[in-house]
């Protein structure tokens, strides 16, 4: 309602300013009828199009990707420079030569040091002779066959056992050096009467070197062995003292 009155005092205001300028009735009826035109116009033309506007924030970032899969290996460095020349010197052969007489030291500081453990007093001994794997040395104290076992046995040998021709041509030129008839050597048929084995508990082979008639077990008492200056055997009794050969492995020695 109070919209309604509002455009009708306007309407009235307007027909009354056209009647000041127009002065004549028809006029005012023409001009009445011009009020229609009023009402909002037309949509205008568009306008003109506005500047360019300022870039954006960048946005989030995103999560992340994937691990990719490993590279193939690189090519191969280029060689590095050469090292300075080293001091002429013949350090091999003197290296070798030092070696080879740390060896010999070892060797006879070994022998040296069996040799004073062996010998009970320089003058029992005659020498000692020795092969590739052996070493023999005559005692010169006279012992009975268990006791001149023990004494071999107390220096990691063994009465001395023939075991080849070699060994017992060595053994009797021992003997026969020192100027000796007889001595024990490592062979006994003490366990068993008539079977003789070495006192390394090792069985008589093929070879032995048994006096003719020998061995007899004569007194029914002999089961120890002597060898007597040519190199033959003979069974006598363990209970005698006599010199005796003890025999030692060098690899123990
Ligand atoms: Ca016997
Ligand atoms: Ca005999």
């Amino acid at each position: 309602m109070k919209r309604d009155l509002v455009f009708l005092g306007t309407l009235i205001s307007l027909v009354f300013l056209s009647l000041l300028r127009s002065g004549s009735p028809q006029h005012l009826a023409e001009e009445a009828c011009s009020v229609q035109i009023l009402v909002p116009g037309l949509k205008g033309d568009a306008g003109e199009k506005g500047e360019k506007g300022s870039p954006g924030r960048p946005g989030r970032v995103g999560p992340s990707g994937e691990k990719g899969e490993k590279g193939e290996m690189g090519d191969v460095g280029p060689p590095g420079p050469n090292g300075e020349p080293g001091i002429p010197c013949e350090c091999s052969q003197l290296r070798k030569a030092i070696g080879e007489m740390d060896n010999q030291v070892a060797q006879l500081t070994a022998e040296l040091k069996f040799i004073k453990n062996a010998l009970p007093s320089p003058a029992a001994v005659a020498g000692v002779r020795e092969t590739d794997n052996k070493i023999y040395l005559l005692v010169k104290e006279e012992k009975r066959y268990i006791d001149a076992q023990l004494y071999c046995h107390g220096r990691g040998g063994n009465l001395g056992m023939p075991k080849d021709e070699a060994a017992n041509g060595l053994l009797a030129s021992y003997i026969n050096q020192a100027g000796l008839t007889r001595v024990f050597i490592g062979i006994n048929d003490l366990e068993r009467e008539g079977t003789f084995v070495y006192s390394d508990r090792s069985p008589m082979q093929t070879f032995n070197k048994w006096r003719n008639g020998e061995p007899n077990n004569a007194y029914d008492e002999e089961d120890c062995v002597e060898m007597v200056a040519s190199g033959g055997w003979n069974d006598v009794a363990c209970h005698i003292t006599m010199y005796f050969i003890c025999e030692f492995d060098k690899e123990n020695v």
